[in-house]
């Protein structure tokens, strides 16, 4: 009932009063607030289950504790009992099945129409990001953004838009994550394409990265989402299918000096040409 309740309406802000409960707070697309008000209904359900169980158990221990030596009561076969927590338990799963399955077919649904198509490209260690004139492998390369040993590759996208993503890799399998939109999915080299999308609802610049352990460099495959209005979206890719590179197009929708790189991270030089670096990823001679 509790579940019920809560995931209809104000689960959200329960859970930003509670600390989000572990999971992170402030996701930036609409199928991130979703998976967050399921997360929040289910541990409120679940404190309040563990509450009552907690609550019985000391009630029996100080209620029947040990008093002399003769035995207490034996109960065999209380079947109301053993039918209780038969179906209660039954009940319980069934309703997180239910509001589990209605979110996660929210968060897979995939639109007839989205407005804007990328098809990502991992391959060993960076990523290619390509803006599409509509779904599906044969469609139109319109831009392309790919990221190199000096420049981490930016994705640039609009709020409130339907953005879908279609994954391929040249190599191994790799995996599209970015923490604020609290999703992440493999990204298989072949024919096999991982397909979803998400409409964006904050503005902002996030760090992406690869999620599934791919070869040497892969703590080093970075790339930074841009999250930008429509308006803006629009000028970008006008600016890009125009034939401007990547900083030019930043450039064109405001952003200027190093705002045309990313700011969440930095390159990596997965060249090794007897170089060695240090901690903090800074070229340092050979044998110091
Ligand atoms: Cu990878």
């Amino acid at each position: 009932m509790l579940l019920a309740l809560l995931s209809g309406c104000s689960a959200n802000s329960i859970g930003d009063r509670l600390g989000g409960f572990g999971w992170p707070r402030h996701g930036i697309t609409l199928q991130a607030h979703k998976m967050y008000d399921m997360w929040i209904a289910a541990t409120i359900a679940a404190l309040v289950v563990g509450i009552f169980v907690w609550g019985l158990i000391f009630w029996c221990v100080i209620r029947y504790r040990k008093r002399g030596d003769n035995l207490p009561v034996q109960t065999r076969f209380n079947m109301p009992m053993e039918v209780l927590y038969t179906v209660t338990p039954v009940l319980i799963v069934a309703v997180l099945f239910y509001y589990t399955a209605i979110v996660q077919t929210d968060v897979d649904k995939l639109s007839a129409k989205p407005d804007q198509t990328v098809e990502v490209v991992a391959f060993k260690w960076n990523w290619q990001f390509n803006y599409r004139d509509a779904p599906g492998k044969d469609a139109r390369t319109l831009a392309s953004n790919l990221g190199s040993s000096d420049v981490i590759p930016l994705l640039v996208l609009p709020t409130g838009r339907k953005i879908r993503f279609e994954e391929t890799s040249r190599d191994v399998i790799h995996s599209f994550w970015v923490p604020e939109m609290l999703f992440k999915r493999d990204v298989f080299p072949g024919s096999t394409r991982n397909v979803f999308e998400v409409t964006l609802d904050r503005e902002g610049r996030y760090v992406g990265r690869c999620a599934e352990l791919c070869g040497t460099y892969h703590a080093f495959m970075q790339f930074e989402l841009v999250v930008v209005s429509p308006e803006r979206f629009d000028r970008f890719l006008a600016a890009k299918t125009g034939g401007a590179s990547t900083q030019d197009a930043m450039a064109a929708i405001g952003f200027t000096g190093d705002e045309r790189f990313a700011v969440t991270t930095r390159p990596f030089d997965t060249r090794r040409d007897g170089q060695s670096w240090n901690q903090s990823g800074d070229s340092v001679a050979a044998g110091k």
